[in-house]
């Protein structure tokens, strides 16, 4: 080796010097230990006529140095001169580059008066790392879940097969591509989507993870690459929430339920409080979890609170979609509520049941009396009443339910009544609390056209006609109809202050008779009236359906003259009596005249007799035969 150094880390030349390099090239410049690098190199000098090429094959040590075990060749030429050099490297470069081992080739040449020199690197390795012909995007932006396929093409000049690692950088598993021989290139694809936890209740941000490509030719040639995944987080809508109570105005003792209700159209988790303010302190609160749920979904969470003393309260609700840390300003939503805590009041009835219509009347076509009962109902605290209606006919009660208001509210129920009658319709408002029930009464009067029974004959027959002797038999028979033929109930007062006597029966015969017969007999001497009260127990038009009948009894001890009862065959024989007595008398008068009438034609009355029986015993005064054939004289 020369004693020539020179430790210029470059190409340049002092402008002194005569010589020039013109060109200094390896070919190829990247092999593997063996094969054979072949250099051209060529130079000329403005002052001598020939030169002297040097070339070091190895020229540098790994800390800087010259390296003056390097090998080398030397060549004269001419000027200008040229020269072709081959050199066999048997093991690796010993530098290090990104693109792997190398040998720094130094070139001098010197003109007899002045030296100059060119490097050249030269590339000798076991194996050649694999490289892109085509390779990621530095970065990528994705929406969330979004699949995206992922391409590359890689090369290995040693025609190995590769493995490619993906790391997608967001704790998923790692996704492996195995290649055939990639000497002339090979893809390299991979789908991937990427879906981050987003903190609930949070958007309107990039979310960014790292993937990492590495190939690996399996020889120690490696080559990685990386992209930028980022993800637009959307805008997070704040929840939207309501918080409500049957009412506002309450009792002490009220459990009162406070219904809170909630979507997030994101459809997040949240959290819910309750906060309970009696206008000095917030003295109560309730804190609720509640999960997903589908987007935009109502969720409820409902609480009771009793709040034991009168006064004015606010219960607010919370209520966030995110975290503790977060929830502030939209994402922490506010709802309340103000409550009048007071003793409640009972109702009242504005005023008595009414019927409609006023006079209802049993309608035997339908079967039913209709009739509608109403009032006017009150709560002052706007309770809910409960009306419940009692018609007095035996059927079931009856119910209404207002609504939970506290205007004057006209309830009204109708009903069928089936059998007309007298009812008492019973109506108990209740606003739900002990002791607050207001209860109504009113009478109605169903009316029909149902008869009410009739008398048909009393009659009594005493011992001695006109009179009884005490402890006698007296022989009762009182003779009823009624056009229903209803069932009759006959109360006997036998006028002795003797014990009511009751008796029904529902026997009509076929002209409509319900007859009653009792025996009696009284023990002392005595005028007796007897009196009779019979209903058949219906309710008519008439409205009255019980009637009395009197009848006088005359009780004697000894044989006196009594009054009669007339009945109908006393007055028919009067009737006879006086009947006969007029025919007698027009008859006297009658027959006076004609013998009168006689004697002016000289004949007394016996011989105008006997000449009539002998004219009728030929002819009757019609002029036919009594007993022969039409025809013959007439008179
Ligand atoms: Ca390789
Ligand atoms: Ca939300
Ligand atoms: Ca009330
Ligand atoms: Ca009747």
């Amino acid at each position: 080796m020369l004693n020539v150094r020179d430790d210029s880390t470059g190409d340049k030349k002092a402008s002194t010097l005569l010589a020039t390099i013109a060109d200094l090239t390896a070919t190829p410049d990247d092999v593997k230990p063996g094969e054979p690098v072949t250099f051209y190199a060529n130079a000329s000098s403005s002052t001598s006529s020939s030169l002297t090429f040097i070339i070091y094959y190895d020229s540098e040590l790994p800390d800087g140095s010259n390296n003056t075990q390097s090998p080398y060749d030397v060549f004269v030429t001419g000027n200008p001169g040229s020269i072709v050099a081959t050199h066999t490297y048997d093991h690796v470069g010993n530098l290090t580059d990104e693109y792997g081992t190398y040998f720094l080739v130094k070139l001098y040449v010197y003109d007899g008066s002045s030296v100059t020199f060119k490097r050249e690197w030269v590339w000798v390795v076991d194996n050649h790392e694999p490289t892109f012909t085509l390779s990621l995007p530095p970065g990528q932006q994705l929406e969330i879940g979004e699949a995206f396929n992922f391409s590359a093409s890689v090369v290995d000049k040693d025609g190995d097969s590769l493995t490619a690692t993906w790391e997608f950088g967001d704790g998923t598993p790692d996704a492996v591509n195995e290649t055939g021989p990639a000497a002339a290139g090979v893809w390299i694809n991979q789908t991937h989507a990427w879906t981050p936890v987003i903190v609930p209740g949070t958007g309107d941000y990039y979310v960014s993870f790292i993937m990492n490509l590495s190939i690996s030719d399996g020889n120690g040639g490696f080559l990685n690459d990386t992209v930028e995944i980022t993800i637009w987080i959307d805008h997070n809508f704040s929840p939207v929430i309501s918080l409500s109570t049957a009412r506002n105005t309450v009792d002490p003792s009220d459990e009162v339920l406070l219904v809170g209700r909630a979507n997030d159209y994101e459809g997040e988790s949240m959290t819910w409080t309750f906060v309970f303010n009696n206008s000095v302190t917030d003295y109560h609160s309730e804190v609720y979890y509640t999960p997903e749920t589908e987007d935009n979904a109502t969720v409820w969470v409902n609480t009771t609170h009793t709040f034991g003393a009168i006064g004015n309260y606010t219960v607010t609700l919370w209520v966030s979609d995110t975290v503790e840390d977060l929830q502030t300003g939209a994402h922490n939503k506010s709802y309340p509520i103000v409550l009048n805590v007071q003793v409640n009041r009972a109702p009242f009835v504005l005023e008595n049941i009414t019927v409609s219509p006023a006079e209802p009347l049993f309608n035997t076509t339908l079967g039913f009396a209709l009739v509608t009962c109403s009032t006017e109902v009150n709560d002052p605290d706007g309770d809910a009443l409960t009306i419940t209606w009692d018609f007095g006919d035996g059927t079931d009660l009856a119910v209404d339910v207002t609504p939970a208001v506290t205007a004057t509210y006209t309830v009204s129920h109708s009903h069928n009544y089936t059998v007309a009658g007298y009812y008492n319709v019973t109506m108990v408002v209740s606003d739900g609390r002990d002791g607050h029930d207001v209860v109504k009464y009113k009478f109605v009067a169903v009316a029909s056209n149902n008869r009410a029974p009739s008398v048909r004959a009393f009659n009594i027959a005493l011992s001695h006609g006109v009179f009884g002797l005490p402890g006698t038999n007296v022989e009762i028979s009182l003779v009823l109809t009624d056009r229903e033929r209803d069932s009759i109930v006959v109360f006997w007062d036998f006028g002795d202050n003797s014990t009511l006597v009751r008796m029904e029966s529902s026997l009509f015969d076929e002209t409509g008779n319900c007859t009653f017969f009792v025996n009696y007999s009284y023990d002392v001497a005595k005028e007796y009236t007897i009196t009779v009260w019979f209903t058949d127990n219906q309710f008519g038009s008439s409205s009255v359906h019980n009637n009395t009948a009197f009848s006088l009894v005359s009780i004697r001890g000894v044989s006196l003259e009594t009054d009669r009862y007339w009945n109908t065959l006393d007055y028919a024989g009067l009737v006879l009596l006086f009947g006969g007595v007029a025919f007698i008398f027009a008859r006297w008068i009658y027959l006076g005249r004609k013998r009168r009438k006689l004697d002016m034609m000289g004949m007394t009355l016996e011989e105008y007799n006997i000449l009539q029986m002998e004219r009728g015993s030929k002819f009757d005064r019609r002029g036919r035969t009594s007993g022969g054939s039409e025809g013959g004289l007439n008179p």
